[in-house]
């Protein structure tokens, strides 16, 4: 160590502080395994992103599991269905009546806000230049902040720094298979203080895009509309945006919307990606940082969360019984479930969206496809199955 540098020793070294980091590092601490969160932004500037908002049952028992599910019985929104509408014609899927399970409305901010507040081990925000060391060996991390090297020592290193963090881009590209699809469209979203249009949320198939009118509490909306993928946010003022999404949805619920000053806007990329396998060595990837769905099938943050509470047991029962087999099980396991949730979204987007390249037989077998779904049990039964999420 040279002066001016600091050093530290942890037995597991997060780095990113989003849900899936601090997911983690709350089960761990809560199984008495020492653990630092390592996250680049400011905590501000974490809780201002506007995310996802639909959670899956398995996702609020694992908040229940953290402690932290006391605000979220309170204030989150029990959905037993979600609608669906095409050319305006619309079809409910019914959750609770068809698979006995329900999924909760709370916002993605409100679930890293809580995972915050209950957070009693170190964090780091702001940290510059976060770097991994020796993760086939004996791993450790630096970075800097104010000016100042830190480093610290550690078993294990939990990459959960999302798509574009250092964690995934450190292991040789010759180690990792990734698989890739970029969807030649994004989403862009408003959030307004208005009430929802609809109890339940609507998405929403029409020949000029895919819509969805999603919400976040009984006062306050988040809508969004399909763009191309090369489009700007400036291009859209308010008026525009509720102009296009009207025009997307049946007339009933386009005059009953209430619209006014959007208080957030921004457009979402879409793609489909994976990195197999999870783990290199003492590095373990998961959420975002491993993989990433289209926002349709609203899976990404569930995913995040069935990840690092795979993660969590296997490090829990290696520090317990020093058994390593959780932890050598863990990128085969969670890679089945993800595969699945990546089938399920791709699917989701492939029914509700437009694609410029379909033409003629591709938007008939959209509606083919909607038409099944409309008159046949069992292809309902298999959307709400994957929407409320499948087992662990
Ligand atoms: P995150 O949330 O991206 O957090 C990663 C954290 O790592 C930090 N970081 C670094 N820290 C240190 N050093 C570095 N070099 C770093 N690089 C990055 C970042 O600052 C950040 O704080 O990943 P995580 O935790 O894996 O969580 C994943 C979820 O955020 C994501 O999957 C969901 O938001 C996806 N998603 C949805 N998921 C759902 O389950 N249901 C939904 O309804 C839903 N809707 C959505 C969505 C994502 C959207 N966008 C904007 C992509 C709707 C949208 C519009
Ligand atoms: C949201 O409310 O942001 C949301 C809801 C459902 C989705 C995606 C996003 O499928």
């Amino acid at each position: 160590m040279q002066e001016g540098e600091e050093m530290m020793r942890t037995q597991v070294a997060i780095i990113g502080s989003g849900p899936a980091g601090l997911m983690l590092g709350q089960l761990l601490t809560l199984a008495g395994i020492d653990n630092v969160i390592l996250e680049r932004k400011s905590a501000d500037y974490v809780l201002g992103r506007i995310r996802a908002g639909v959670l899956e049952q398995g996702s609020v028992e694992l908040l229940q599991r953290a402690g932290v599910a006391g605000r979220l019985h309170r204030e989150g929104l029990v959905h037993h269905g979600t609608d669906l509408s095409f050319d305006g014609d619309r079809l409910r899927i019914d959750f609770t009546g068809l698979v006995g399970r329900h999924v909760t409305v709370y916002g993605q901010t409100e679930v890293t806000r809580d995972l915050m507040a209950a957070r009693t081990a170190t964090s780091v925000y702001e940290g510059e230049d976060v770097e991994l060391h020796d993760f086939d060996g004996q791993p450790w991390v630096t970075w800097k902040k104010d000016g100042v090297t830190h480093r610290l020592d550690c078993d294990y290193i939990a990459g959960c720094d999302g798509y574009h963090g250092v964690s995934r881009a450190s292991i040789p590209s010759e180690a990792l298979t990734t698989f890739e699809r970029v969807y030649p469209f994004g989403w862009l979203g408003v959030l307004v203080d208005k009430p929802p249009v609809a109890e339940e949320l609507i998405y929403a198939h029409h020949e000029r895009g895919f819509a969805l009118c999603s919400q976040r509490s009984p006062t306050r909306s988040r809508y969004y509309v399909q763009v191309p993928a090369d489009e700007k946010v400036e291009s859209w003022s308010d008026d525009r945006f509720w102009d296009e999404l009207r025009r997307r949805l049946d007339p009933a619920t386009a005059e009953a919307m209430q619209t006014g000053a959007s208080i957030e806007k921004s457009i979402a990329p879409l793609r489909s990606f994976v990195a197999e396998p999870l783990r290199f060595g003492k590095l373990f990837l998961a959420g975002d940082a491993a993989h990433i769905v289209p926002p349709t099938g609203a899976k990404g943050l569930n995913l995040a969360m069935s990840d690092v509470a795979m993660l969590a047991d296997a490090l829990i029962e290696f520090y317990a019984e020093r058994a390593s087999a959780g932890l050598d099980n863990y990128s085969a396991k969670a890679l089945s479930r993800i595969w699945k949730a990546e089938r399920f979204s791709w699917w989701m987007t492939s029914l509700l969206h437009t694609f410029p390249e379909n033409g003629p037989f591709g938007r008939r077998i959209q509606r083919a496809e909607f038409d099944y779904l409309s008159g046949s049990v069992a292809a309902q039964q298999s959307l709400a199955e994957n929407y409320t999420g499948l087992p662990a």
